[in-house]
């Protein structure tokens, strides 16, 4: 079986940009693909945070993964601080990166904002970090986001620079998989930029844990343009916020955005708001009861992470003992 690996930041609550963009995609790979799906606090910390939140935040989002379908006896589900390979493997990649390679990352220039000297030297490598997390265990498919393309590409140039530099054909070439209508979902209030779970303003985002009248008060107040819903996918060109809501509605309802305007074509936005809030809601109540019932016995959360832990580190410490020889390191 092909490998898949994936990783989400516990930066807040999962948003409906990560579960329509990454989460949903990860659940039918458990029975196809050998999956290992990993709460990346690493990452999390190279952004301003609050250290009395990261334990609960992390645990809560494996919460949320495991209620939106993963499920821990099928799939390799745990916490990235508590593998120690993922660190250590990052380091070898900050010194196989090149600056040039790290300077060109749109992420960065994005999420270190204006003053970037203020940014932390973790977020500059962030890049190299996720390369670790995925070659420490030689996977080659990774779900993601439209927006996490560059990162992997950067990935591949690491792995191809260590294996030349290192003279061995070790690290595979790893592969996007980029999937559904809904790759990237765009911020509610701001059509071209993402919805993000450490945006600013909540109300730019649907998170998991919002109930039936946050989610239908945030639809609600969504931008939109003043023009009707157009008849066909064409006419949603130059209207983001518009192309946004209908695509949201069709990864939703399974659909294609060219079906979501069969039906509500040259419809006003206040009525198809309240058909996308209700599809929203309908969706997202199973999902948060089952999160609900899980955080109400945090310590089986934790064991099923400190399980998935142990599976992570029997694949990746024979490929890390392998990658430190490589490199010349005495060993231990
Ligand atoms: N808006 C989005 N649309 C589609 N997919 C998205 N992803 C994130 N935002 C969208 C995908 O979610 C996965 C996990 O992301 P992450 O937590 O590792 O970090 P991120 O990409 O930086 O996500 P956020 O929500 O914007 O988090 P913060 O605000 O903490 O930085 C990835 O596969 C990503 O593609």
């Amino acid at each position: 079986k092909q490998r898949v690996f994936s990783g989400i930041q516990p930066s807040g609550v999962p948003t409906l940009g990560n579960y329509l963009g990454a989460i949903r995609n990860w659940v039918p790979l458990q029975d196809t693909h050998d999956a290992i799906y990993c709460v990346v606090d690493l990452h999390a910390i190279t952004q301003p945070f609050d250290p009395k939140q990261l334990a609960a935040q992390t645990r809560e989002m494996a919460a949320a993964l495991i209620a939106c379908g993963l499920d821990p006896e099928r799939c390799v589900l745990f916490v990235q601080s508590h593998v120690h390979a993922h660190a250590r493997l990052a380091w070898i990649f900050n010194c196989v990166a090149r600056l040039g390679w790290l300077n060109r990352m749109t992420q960065f220039k994005d999420k270190a904002g204006k003053d970037r000297e203020a940014a932390s030297s973790g977020l500059y490598v962030y890049p190299n970090l996720m390369a670790a997390d995925i070659l420490a265990y030689h996977a080659t498919l990774v779900p993601v986001g439209d927006d996490q393309k560059q990162h992997l590409e950067l990935a591949n140039d690491i792995a191809q620079k260590f294996n030349h530099d290192f003279g061995a054909e070790f690290f595979p070439a790893i592969e996007p998989l980029i999937q559904g209508v809904a790759a990237r979902v765009m911020s509610l209030r701001d059509g071209t930029k993402k919805m993000s779970k450490s945006d600013a303003s909540d109300q730019s985002r649907i998170n998991l844990t919002d109930d039936a009248d946050a989610v239908a008060l945030k639809i609600r107040r969504a931008r939109t343009d003043p023009e009707p819903l157009p008849e066909s996918a064409a006419g949603l060109e130059g209207r983001a916020e518009a192309r946004n809501l209908v695509g949201i509605l069709a990864a939703v309802a399974g659909a294609t955005p060219e079906a979501v305007l069969r039906d509500h074509g040259g419809k006003g936005f206040s009525e198809f708001k309240e058909v996308l809030a209700e599809a929203l809601v309908a969706h997202l109540t199973p999902i948060q009861a089952e999160m609900k019932r899980l955080l109400g016995d945090p310590g089986a959360v934790d064991a099923a992470l400190r399980l998935g832990a142990e599976r992570a580190r029997a694949v990746a410490d024979p490929i890390m003992t392998e990658a430190e020889r490589l490199v010349g390191f005495l060993p231990r």
